[in-house]
Order: structure tokens, then sequence, then C-alpha cells
């Protein structure tokens, strides 16, 4: 029955599939354990929202993360509304789980690790299986698919799993990788992936800053004025920019189901 409620609210509101987990079925040794975060949680709402066909398969980088940015904002709503709507409603209290940031930065992972791993969150809620890109394939979304999720105090029983393996073991995600980051199965080499998605991102950011401290007043003029200080400066405000896809663009798991 609640179950249910939460379903249709979130479907309304812009989720494309909704499913439950118990927090006993939520197993990621790498995030804390989610009784820190809060009190008598009993369970996880999970939602997914597919990925623009169009904007997944474009090569211009700059309108596939339009489309994410189009996901970052319905999700965050969703979230609000849903646990709006579970603490009033259902008398139990709710935690929102983003899809991205704002993540725990001041730790040694340095943003790498989440509070929640929405990927295990996703299994343990029936919504799909890792495929050999350490990501989530859900039956009718493939790997086109994000999540956000629901802590909530609701004693609720898990979805069903996903039995099928929805991986062929194509290779087809390893081979497009430009930064050889997914060669070691079962774990993506993180400052690979970074480092050829995230161009703009905290190593470049660093790196820059580094070379700006470090000129002559003339070389810093000629710095500040270099398309890539530009870049940086538009990353800075959009958050993290990722210009590569590839692992999720050529995955054909469930496309077309
Ligand atoms: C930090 C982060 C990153 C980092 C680090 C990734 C990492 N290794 O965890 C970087 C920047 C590299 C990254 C890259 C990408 N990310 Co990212 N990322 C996250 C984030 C915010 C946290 C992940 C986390 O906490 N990881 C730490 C723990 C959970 O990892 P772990 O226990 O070590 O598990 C790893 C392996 O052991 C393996 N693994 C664990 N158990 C098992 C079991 C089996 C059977 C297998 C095969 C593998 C496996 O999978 C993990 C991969 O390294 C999540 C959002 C979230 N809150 O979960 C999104 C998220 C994982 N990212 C996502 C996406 C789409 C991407 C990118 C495609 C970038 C893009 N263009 O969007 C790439 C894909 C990289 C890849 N193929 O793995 C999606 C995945 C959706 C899905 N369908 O699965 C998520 C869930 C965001 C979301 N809200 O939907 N990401
Ligand atoms: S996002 Fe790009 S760099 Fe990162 S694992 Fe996927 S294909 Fe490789
Ligand atoms: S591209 Fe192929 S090997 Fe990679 S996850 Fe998809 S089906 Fe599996």
């Amino acid at each position: 029955m609640e179950k249910e409620k939460i379903r249709s609210y979130a479907r309304e509101l812009g989720a494309d599939v909704v499913g439950f987990a118990s927090i006993d079925d939520y197993r990621c040794a790498a995030t804390v354990d989610p009784r820190t975060i809060l009190d008598a949680v009993k369970s996880l709402v999970v939602l997914g929202y597919r990925e623009i066909d169009g904007a997944v398969e474009t090569g211009n980088d700059r309108l596939c993360m339009a489309s994410r940015i189009g996901i970052l904002h319905v999700s965050s709503r969703t979230n609000y509304l849903l646990c709006r709507y579970i603490e009033d409603e259902l008398g139990v209290k709710a935690v929102p789980v983003p899809v991205r940031e704002p993540l725990p930065m001041n730790t040694p992972a340095m943003g790498t690790v989440a509070d929640v791993s929405l990927r295990h969150a996703a299994i343990a809620a029936g919504l799909g299986v890792f495929g050999r890109h350490n990501l989530v394939i859900h039956p009718r979304f493939g790997t086109r698919i994000i999540f956000a999720a629901i802590l909530t105090q609701l004693p609720l029983a898990s979805d069903p799993p996903v039995k099928d393996d929805l991986c062929d073991d194509c290779g087809l995600c390893v081979e497009s990788c430009p930064g050889h980051a997914l060669d070691e199965k079962g774990k993506t080499h993180v400052w690979h992936c970074l480092k050829a998605s995230q161009p703009y991102g905290i190593g470049a950011a660093a790196r820059y800053i580094d070379r700006l401290l470090n000129a002559s007043p003339d070389e810093r003029k000629t710095l500040l004025r270099d398309p890539f200080f530009v870049a940086l400066y538009q990353a800075l405000f959009i958050g993290f920019q990722y210009t590569c896809n590839r692992c999720v663009a050529v995955c054909p798991a469930c496309i077309g189901v």
C-alpha cells in the first residue's frame, strides 16, 4: 500500500522506474552504514530516470551534459517533494540522496565515494544488475539510466532482484573507453576515467591554478585569456561536467526492448 502510494506519486513527478530495498539488502563496503545518516532507517526508495537516447548518442558532449542536467533538476525536485510526502502523509522521516553532488570531498577518497552508492541501492531494489562496465543495466532502459534515492524509516521489503545476466560480455565498453579505465574486470580505474571524462575537473583546475601562481605578470595575462581558462570557468558553475560517456553510449544491453 505504502509502496504503491510512493511509486505512483514518484511516477507523477517524473521518475521512470521506482524500486524498494530493505536497508538490510543494501550492501556496499565502500560507503558508510546508512544508520549513521538516518536513525532507525529501514528502507531505500530508488528512483530511475531514463537518459535521452539522442543526447546519449550525439557526439556533442555539451548537449549530452545538458540532457543530464535536466535529470539533475527533475530528480532533485522529485526527491524533495517525495521526502515531504513521506514525512507529512506517511509519518516517518526521510533523507534525499542526490544523483551526484554534494559528495563527501574532504575525505581520502576525495569525492569518489558517495554517502550512498546508488548502483548498489538500485541492485538491492530490483532495478538491474552490474555489467562489465561496472554500471547498472536496467531490464528496459539498459545502461541509459540514472538513479537517485531516498532513505526512509518505513519497514518495506525489497522488490524481487533481477536474476538475468543482462550483459553479454561483448566487450564494446572496454574497447571504446578512451582512458582504458575498464581494462581490469570488476573495477573502474577511477583516476583514468576522471582524466578522460572530466578535462575541466579538479585535477585540471589545480594544475592551472599552480601555473597561474608561478607565472610572471605577462604570462598571467595570457593564461587568463586562454580558452582553457574560459572552459574551466564554465565548469565551475555547471559542476562536474563529463566529456565522455562512451561506456554508456556503446552498450547494446536491453536497447530497443
Ligand atoms: C564518484 C562517482 C564516479 C567516479 C568514481 C566511480 C567509482 N568507481 O565508483 C567517476 C568520476 C570515475 C565516475 C564515472 C562515471 N560515472 Co559515476 N558516479 C559516482 C558516484 C557519485 C559515487 C560512486 C561511489 O560511491 N563509488 C564507490 C563505491 C560504490 O564503488 P565500489 O564499491 O568500489 O564499486 C566499484 C567496483 O567494485 C564495481 N563493483 C562493485 N561491486 C560489483 C559487483 C559486480 C558483479 C561487478 C561487475 C562490479 C562491481 O563497481 C564499482 C565501479 O568502480 C555515483 C552516484 C552515487 N551516489 O552512487 C555516480 C554513478 C555511479 N556514475 C554514473 C555514471 C553514469 C558515470 C559515468 C558514465 C560518467 C558519465 N558520463 O555520466 C562514468 C562511468 C564509469 C564506469 N564505467 O564505472 C551513474 C551510474 C548509473 C548506472 N546505470 O549504473 C551513477 C550511479 C550516478 C547516478 N546517480 O546514476 N563516477
Ligand atoms: S566515462 Fe569514458 S573514460 Fe570513463 S569509464 Fe566510461 S568510457 Fe571510460
Ligand atoms: S557494452 Fe557489452 S560488455 Fe559492456 S556492459 Fe554492455 S553488454 Fe556488457
